[in-house]
């Protein structure tokens, strides 16, 4: 049903597309680009708007423990198995099911890219690593929200691990239901986003993303992704092609 409508908006947003080309000849090279679509020039505004105005590292709201809520599971959840995934991966889906058989025990996250020490983390190096819990509001862009508490590492400890180079713009990251997404630096060594790996003080649960999912609290929910399985760090945007969200129609930046 989701994937019907965006198919029809995908139409239409190609309808509009050329004629927005022209107008958006003025974006420097590395602003997270339109490609010439009408519907995303306010994403870029709302970007450029956000970044001036904003405090650089301005945290989102944090909650009491008394304000949790429950939470749908929504989307994915389980990559491995083909009625629960939004998109089913041929590749990816079996690897989750193995790894699902063991636990996590055989679950690494790759993190390389623009970095001097690319790096496999395995699931207990990344708990032993400084932590950050979390009370916060979880706003879908499909008009619900929720508070949890989330537990996990800081994105930017991870990076400072892995020695992120001074190039480097963005954070790409990768899920078993074959999503791609990413980030500018500015959200990923914000203190908030965090890989969590703790939902409510238990261990995070397959439906909301095990063993990891991100944590980007200064935009919508679908850039926190559920079940990560790689992170590239790069010097350049990427927008993905189809697997991204720009051409499934949803913004790539989010900010709220
Ligand atoms: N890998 C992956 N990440 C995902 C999704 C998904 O389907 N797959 N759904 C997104 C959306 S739209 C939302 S609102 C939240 C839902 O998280 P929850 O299931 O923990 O509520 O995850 C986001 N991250
Ligand atoms: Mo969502």
């Amino acid at each position: 049903m989701k994937q019907q409508k965006r198919m029809q908006r995908r139409v239409f947003i190609r309808g509009l597309a050329s004629s927005a080309g022209l107008l958006l000849a003025g974006c420097t090279p590395t602003d997270p680009p339109t490609y010439g679509n009408v519907l995303r020039m306010g994403d870029l505004l709302t970007y450029k708007a956000h970044r001036l105005l904003l405090p650089a590292h301005s945290l989102a709201r944090e909650y009491d423990y008394s304000d949790i809520s429950s939470v749908p599971a929504i989307g994915t959840t389980n990559p491995a198995d083909p009625a629960k995934c939004g998109f089913f991966s041929d590749e990816y889906g079996p690897v989750y099911e193995q790894l699902l058989a063991n636990r996590f025990a055989d679950w690494r996250l790759v993190v390389e890219g623009s970095v001097a020490r690319p790096h496999a983390f395995s699931l207990d190096e990344l708990r032993r690593m400084p932590s950050r819990t979390q009370i916060t509001r979880h706003t879908c862009e499909e008009g619900w929200s929720a508070i949890a508490q989330w537990t996990g590492v800081p994105l930017r400890a991870v990076l400072e691990a892995v020695g992120v180079r001074s190039s480097a713009r963005f954070v790409q990251y990768f899920s078993y239901d074959d999503w791609a997404d990413g980030i500018d630096m500015l959200d990923a060594l914000h203190p908030q986003t965090i890989l969590a790996y703790g939902m409510n003080g238990r261990d995070l649960p397959i439906s909301h993303g095990a063993p990891i999912r991100l944590r980007v609290e200064k935009q919508l929910g679908y850039k926190s992704m559920k079940f990560l399985r790689r992170i590239v760090v790069t010097d350049h945007f990427d927008d993905h092609g189809l697997k991204g969200n720009i051409q499934n129609g949803w913004s790539w930046y989010a900010g709220i």
